[in-house]
């Protein structure tokens, strides 16, 4: 792994640090908007008190902090590879360039010794998984990482209650940022309950630390952040529905899934869910951001 300078030295200092994902940047967002994003990222994350670490692989190198050539790189680059955590070592050894997903940029940041991670939503349990077997690996990474992964929840267009029951077997654990019911990405609320709510980046960091001292940071703490302007809900019904039944159609499975229904969801909105989809990663950027320094 190579650490960007300001990375390495925010963590030789115990300063606080945050890392980012890629591949919301080169599979999740439309060029050019998603270089902008990148870097506006990384200035609320600077501006909340924390040292933005976006992480990816570039010709097979892990970094931990990238250069603006880099972010570059990652936002236009055609060959850029979107990889979860069994991809990694086929990247480095192949010399690819990777994006990496929650459950490998987790990975890699656990591995760099951060402790808070922003990202849009989580991956998770697909609709029709007991037949399709596709659950996220986002999900079996964060049973095996201590991490806090501040997200939206998880993405209407999969099996929300699925995925809650298999956060709880894996024992992640689970606070909402000043509410109590679950988030749906785009929608503030998915009509899932959370059972507890925080009120304040310290009061986070208490969790965190009392992860410690119960010996539970071996799997991920999930911080439910609401977007504050949702989704017009009827338009987001609708393209949820024909999203599904084009990704049917066009017979989508495997790890092209979720960028083709972002994608579907980003040009049939006409930019309106992508209006949402920035404001819930700077929302969450900057509240990781103020968790980290409170931590
Ligand atoms: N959320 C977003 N945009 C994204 C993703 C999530 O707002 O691009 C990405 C994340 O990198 C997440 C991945 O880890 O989608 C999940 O993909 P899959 O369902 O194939 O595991
Ligand atoms: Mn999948």
């Amino acid at each position: 792994m190579k650490f960007a300078p300001e990375v390495e030295k925010a963590l030789k200092a115990g300063a606080p640090v945050v890392a980012l994902e890629s591949t919301i940047i080169s599979h999740g967002l439309p060029r050019p908007t998603n270089l902008e994003v990148a870097r506006d990222v990384e200035s609320i994350v600077r501006e909340n008190g924390a040292t933005p670490a976006t992480i990816a692989l570039i010709d097979g190198v892990a970094h931990i902090g990238l250069t603006d050539e880099q972010l570059i790189a990652i936002a236009n680059r055609d060959d850029v590879i979107k990889a979860s955590t069994r991809d990694l070592e086929i990247a480095e050894a192949k010399k690819l360039s990777a994006a990496t997903t929650v459950a490998a940029t987790a990975h890699l940041a656990a591995k760099a010794g951060i402790k808070v991670f922003a990202t849009g939503g989580l991956g998770g349990v697909h609709r029709g998984a007991n037949e399709s077997f596709d659950e996220s690996a986002d999900l079996t990474a964060l049973s095996q990482l201590d991490m806090t992964v501040v997200c939206a929840g998880v993405k209407s267009i999969l099996d929300v209650a699925a995925t809650l029951e298999r956060l709880e077997t894996y024992a992640i654990g689970l606070v909402g940022y000043k509410t109590k019911k679950f988030p749906g990405f785009y929608l503030t609320d998915s009509g899932f309950e959370i059972e507890y709510q925080a009120e304040t980046p310290t009061e986070i960091a208490e969790i965190i630390k009392a992860r410690k001292t119960m010996g539970t940071e071996k799997n991920s703490l999930i911080v439910a952040n609401p977007v504050k302007n949702q989704m017009d809900k009827t338009l987001h019904d609708r393209l949820l529905e024909s999203g599904l039944k084009a990704a049917a159609d066009n017979k989508i499975h495997g790890k092209a899934t979720t960028p083709f229904l972002l994608e579907y969801f980003h040009s049939e909105s006409k930019g309106e869910s992508l209006r949402v989809n920035i404001e819930i990663i700077k929302g969450n950027s900057a509240l990781a951001a103020q968790i980290a320094a409170a931590l």
